[in-house]
């Protein structure tokens, strides 16, 4: 079997360099808490592929319905020839979403094509175009979620022009903006849309319950319920963006529920899956049910492959109280982080959706220590993330089917990575 380094040399003259890697070792198995590479070293899996292996990499239910679907037929497109599996998806997702009103679901196969879509549908219903996203917000790679995302680099640099009618009001962060409260903080928010853009102009505000590739922002209490009332009174739709934070990642199955909002619209994919692609957007029925028959659709979205992982991967998280192991594990997380150094401004996130800010004596922020300690941890075999405007974020992101064993082991070369 080929090496990772005879690989990576493969690599380099068939992969498209703008295509990243945050490690170069090549994968050759995995499974809960674990990923195995082809030279057989183990790492500790505190990426879960972005957030998305949530129920463990080849999880057993997963890979037992795939292969029974996958037996039994692989591709109609929904479009041509509807199945089961696409309406059940659909069921899952308006049961367990929040709000107590009659809802819609379709189907897509990339976080990026549910962000578009869910833009598409408040478009639509509205007859408005404004959409209002935030500082540091990521939504993802297409030409309008480029435009929705925040940060230039990697993501936007030189891959202009970007959708117009996009407008960002500044978020809630409460480290880096002086400790405003919820309140005032969606004030700030308002006043900016009020005065940019005006209320009646706006077809959706669109933010992440909490900032995934921006840094784990959590925003301070009373933020996200202010910003929702603002929409809901303006007549525009709330969007939850919970790709990364939906699916019992923060302990509940989804982000916006600790603040017991309730979207019109909410965006998944990731977790959902359980490492098979697919996304949805999900809400209002009034809002969904307003777009024309052929309106929304894709060759392959809502895959009947796609859609028996998914309903494999839902049925685990319910079965083995996923909810509770993220809780489980942002205990266990926070109880290692207790006596860090002032070099960590602040250990934040909520369930299995951690995260660590280092920072300079002075307060600013420390991208070069955040990398140093990054591949330290790579180098001990435990695979972390970074992310934030700042890139000064390490991120913990296990599979919350990890053992404890695992997660003690990471969180043991964590703690010497950060005190080397
Ligand atoms: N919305 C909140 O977190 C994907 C991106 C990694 P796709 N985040 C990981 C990278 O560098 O490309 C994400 C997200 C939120 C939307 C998306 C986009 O989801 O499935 O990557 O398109």
């Amino acid at each position: 079997m080929a090496t990772s380094e005879q690989l990576h040399k493969r690599r380099l003259s068939a992969v498209a360099k703008g295509v990243g890697s945050v490690v170069d070792a090549y994968v050759d198995h995995a499974a809960g808490g674990t990923l195995t590479d082809v030279d057989g070293r183990e790492w500790i899996d505190f990426a879960s592929g972005i957030a998305v292996t949530s129920v463990g990499n080849a999880a057993p239910a997963v890979v037992a319905a795939v292969r029974e679907q996958v037996e039994r037929f692989t591709h109609t497109c929904f479009m041509v020839a509807p199945y089961e599996s696409y309406v059940a998806v659909c069921e899952r997702l308006i049961e367990l979403t929040p709000g107590r009103f009659e809802k819609r679901a379709a189907l897509f196969n990339s976080g990026a094509e549910a962000v578009e879509n869910a833009v598409k549908i408040a478009r639509h219903a509205t007859g408005r175009q404004a959409v209002v996203v935030f500082d540091h917000a990521y939504h993802g790679r297409t030409n309008l979620t480029m435009a929705l995302t925040a940060k230039n680099m990697p993501y936007k640099h030189r891959f202009g022009p970007f959708a117009p009618e996009v407008y960002r009001a500044p978020v809630s962060y409460p480290l880096r903006d002086g400790g405003l409260t919820g309140a005032e903080a969606a004030r700030r928010a308002i006043d900016v849309i009020e005065k940019q853009v005006g209320g009646s102009n706006v077809a959706a505000v669109l933010i992440e319950p909490i900032q995934g590739e921006g840094g784990f922002v959590v925003p301070a209490k009373g933020f996200l319920p202010a910003l929702a009332a603002w929409a809901k009174a303006n007549g525009a739709v709330f969007i939850a963006d919970e790709i990364q934070t939906g699916f019992a990642r923060t302990g509940q199955w989804f982000a916006s529920e600790d603040e017991g909002l309730e979207p019109d619209l909410i965006t998944t994919a990731k977790g959902m899956g359980g490492g098979l692609p697919i996304a949805g957007v999900t809400g209002r029925a009034e809002l969904m049910d307003a777009v024309h028959a052929g309106g929304l659709g894709g060759t392959y979205g809502g895959n009947p492959i796609a859609c028996a992982a998914a309903l494999a991967a839902i049925e685990t998280m319910r079965m083995l109280d996923l909810n509770a192991a993220a809780r489980r594990i942002e205990t266990t997380i926070r109880a290692a982080l207790t006596d860090v150094d002032q070099g960590i401004a602040e250990v934040r996130g909520r369930g299995a959706m951690l995260a660590i800010e280092l920072v300079l004596p002075g307060g600013e922020p420390d991208p070069t220590r955040t990398a140093a300690v990054s591949r330290r941890c790579h180098e001990a075999g435990l695979l972390t993330l970074t992310c934030g405007t700042y890139g000064n974020v390490l991120r913990f992101l296990p599979p919350l089917v990890i053992g404890d064993a695992e997660l003690e082991r990471g969180l043991g070369i964590l703690r010497r990575a950060l005190h080397t």
